[in-house]
């Protein structure tokens, strides 16, 4: 069964002839030989400044400086007087990523490499976050998602739709969960310096506008996936090997007292940062473990390369090829629906835990995301 759409009981037909096609999330569908993934090659970088501003740089790059092994950081500093927040409610779909396919076209050979054509040599485009949900989705349990395809000059653009009930979460959120937020962002700013010979600055204002963005080119089985993540920092040594080795993904977590907090966090915490930093090519996370006053207890180093054998001891774990066969077959399901090559026409795939992937087709919508200036600075 090689990258084909997989549905229990095969494709069935109903009015529409691609109403019942579906994708089914069962992990044991998927436990066959790990894909090829081809080693991420960073092709470019961009920034995002304090006002949320696009620069085709790497200007917003932070470089890490090792904190001491239980550093007492506070995280809660600040989040009342210095801290500006990203607003939210501003929908930016791939814009960043567009802007930097048109400043970068050169870069991304063209098919049959003629002056004139200006298709991309790639299948899917879109953010790493995205794929990250999809390597997740055989073991996830709570959150659905949505995500929008569409089809333009042969490439496949996949941008996320926010679902009602995570609309509804977020509007829900307590004040608690709200700063709690904020920790995540404050481990950065104790552990991150502007320059490779500086130090951090914890008692500077903290902006959420703020990132550095890379862009990474691979290929997933038969899928030539673009694809940018944010990243938080590099190894400030200049002889460290090139992006995206030398990256380092950082996280905070509740610290670890009993044997069932262990195991939680290998079945759960593990999976999600394994698969976000796989698929981009980053060697390391950096965990601080706060207490419940989001005071950092305890720093400890991740290599993504040991996290699978971490888990192995687990009962009824996670496991790496699920992930990245599920998001392999995933893609073939895409190719294989989303046919019209059209920028006004949207496929939306939609996935509820415990029900398959199914998809509708939405013309001239709002669910359209490819801007105009995209289309037509792609079609000229
Ligand atoms: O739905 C999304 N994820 C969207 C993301 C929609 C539109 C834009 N973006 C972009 C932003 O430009 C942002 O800079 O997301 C970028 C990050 O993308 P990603 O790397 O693909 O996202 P993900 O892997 O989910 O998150 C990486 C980090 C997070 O760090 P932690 O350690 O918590 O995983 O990016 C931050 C967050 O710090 N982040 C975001 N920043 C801005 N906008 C967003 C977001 N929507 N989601 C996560
Ligand atoms: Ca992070």
């Amino acid at each position: 069964r090689p990258n084909r759409p997989q549905n229990q009981s095969g494709p069935s037909r109903g009015q529409n002839p691609h109403s019942s096609l579906s994708l089914s999330t069962r992990r044991e569908l998927y436990e066959r030989d790990f894909p090829v993934y081809k080693q991420p090659v960073e092709v470019g970088c961009f920034s995002l400044d304090s006002e949320r501003r696009f620069f085709n740089d790497g200007r917003q790059m932070r470089y890490y400086v090792e904190p001491d092994r239980s550093p007492n950081f506070d995280l809660r500093d600040g989040y009342k007087d210095r801290f500006i927040k990203r607003d939210d409610s501003v929908k930016e779909k791939l814009d960043h990523m567009l802007r930097w396919i048109l400043a970068n076209r050169s870069k991304l050979s063209a098919r049959g490499t003629t002056a004139s054509s200006c298709d991309l040599d790639i299948d899917f485009v879109t953010w790493r976050g995205h794929l990250t949900k999809l390597l997740t989705a055989p073991y996830e349990t709570r959150e659905g998602w949505q995500l929008a395809v569409t089809r333009f000059r042969g490439t496949l653009y996949i941008s996320e739709v926010e679902t009602e009930a995570a609309r509804r979460d977020q509007e829900n959120r307590t004040e608690r969960h709200e700063e709690m937020m904020y920790w995540g962002y404050k481990f950065e700013q104790y552990t991150c310096a502007d320059t490779d010979h500086g130090r951090p600055d914890p008692g500077g204002v903290l902006n959420t506008n703020e990132a550095f963005c890379t862009v990474v080119q691979t290929r997933l089985a038969d899928h030539r996936l673009l694809f940018s993540g944010e990243v938080d920092c590099r190894d400030k040594d200049p002889n460290a090997p090139a992006a995206p080795a030398c990256y380092i993904e950082l996280k905070t977590s509740a610290e670890i007292c009993t044997p069932k907090q262990r195991s939680n966090f290998h079945r759960f915490k593990l999976l999600k940062w394994w698969a976000q930093s796989f698929l981009p090519g980053v060697p390391r996370v950096v965990a601080g473990f706060r207490d419940e006053e989001g005071v950092v207890v305890a720093v400890e180093t991740f290599p993504i390369s040991k996290i699978s054998h971490l888990i192995k001891n687990e009962h009824n774990c996670w496991k790496p090829t699920v992930c990245m066969n599920f998001c392999s077959d995933f893609l073939s399901f895409v190719k294989h629906i989303a046919t019209e090559d059209n920028p006004s026409v949207v496929y939306l795939l939609s996935w509820e835990p415990r029900r398959d992937v199914t998809f509708s087709v939405h013309r001239d919508s709002p669910y359209c995301f490819l801007p105009h200036w995209f289309v037509e600075e792609m079609t000229s």
